[in-house]
């Protein structure tokens, strides 16, 4: 939890009030864009249809993600505004907990923001910050979109893309990436391009994928790709979509 906040933690919308206050500071600090409020009013609608919880088919998923981000040879966490704003120290403890690489990479790139972000996320312990290099382009997206590291998203075979654009998470699975989305809206077409769909709220996603990495961590290789076969993506988009319908 961050230290500046004082929003009571009884309080019946205390998360979402949470996040509202991560996302403003970042804006504050330059990490996260005007369209990242934007961005932000948009998934908090999905998560109020959603119940505000991790649906049993998201928990899945997130195992599931688990287990393909053990299982990869070179992982990488891409961390854009938003998600830098709203889960810093949380993503340096599931890059530790799976090996991964995290890579700023963002839609809206400028140099400031870039900076901005990778020494917020040093501040919460992050070791090694890719993307400043930017010496390699994801094929198909314009000249400061597509800016990637070379040793980094370029070269990954998994790729973790939280709160993403769908052209930029659709580029990225052309190139061959296997995809892992977090997105609250199971209709987007971010989270309908990836090979593991997890809709929920970051906040939760991605502490809950860390402990099930950690719960992972002796397992053996034929244990992992057991669990990323039994994965069924479409069922969890369906079931994303019923619990919304539903309401
Ligand atoms: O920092 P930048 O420049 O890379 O820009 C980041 C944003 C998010 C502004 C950019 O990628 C963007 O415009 O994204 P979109 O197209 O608005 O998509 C963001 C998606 O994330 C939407 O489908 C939202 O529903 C979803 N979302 C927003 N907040 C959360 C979320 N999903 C999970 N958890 C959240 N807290």
């Amino acid at each position: 939890m961050t230290d500046e906040v004082e929003i009571p933690e009884d309080h019946p919308r205390y998360q979402s009030l949470l996040t509202r206050h991560r996302i403003e500071e970042g804006v504050e600090k330059g990490i996260t864009s005007k369209q990242g409020l934007i961005a932000e009013g948009r998934g908090e609608s999905f998560d109020y249809l959603l119940g505000e919880e991790t649906l049993p088919s998201a928990d899945e998923a997130e195992l599931a993600a688990a287990a393909q981000l053990l299982l990869a040879e070179h992982a990488v966490l891409s961390m854009n505004g938003n998600v830098a704003a709203l889960v810093p120290g949380e993503i340096v403890e599931l890059a530790e907990a799976t090996g991964a690489d995290i890579e700023v990479n963002l839609f809206n790139r400028t140099e400031e923001r870039m900076q901005a972000i990778a020494d917020h996320l040093r501040e919460h312990g992050a070791e090694n910050v890719k993307g400043l290099t930017a010496d390699a382009r994801i094929p198909g997206l314009e000249h400061e979109r597509g800016k990637v590291d070379e040793e980094g998203i370029y070269s990954a075979d998994v790729v973790l893309v939280p709160l993403e654009d769908g052209d930029r998470a659709e580029a990225l699975a052309e190139m061959g990436k296997t995809e892992i989305v977090i997105d609250l809206n199971p209709l987007s077409r971010s989270p309908r391009t990836a090979a593991i769909p997890i809709i929920d709220n970051i906040m939760r996603a991605v502490p809950n994928m860390t402990a099930h990495a950690r719960d992972l961590a002796d397992a053996s290789r034929e244990e992992l790709e057991a669990i990323v076969e039994a994965f069924d993506r479409e069922k969890t988009l369906e079931e994303a979509e019923h619990a919304i319908r539903d309401v």
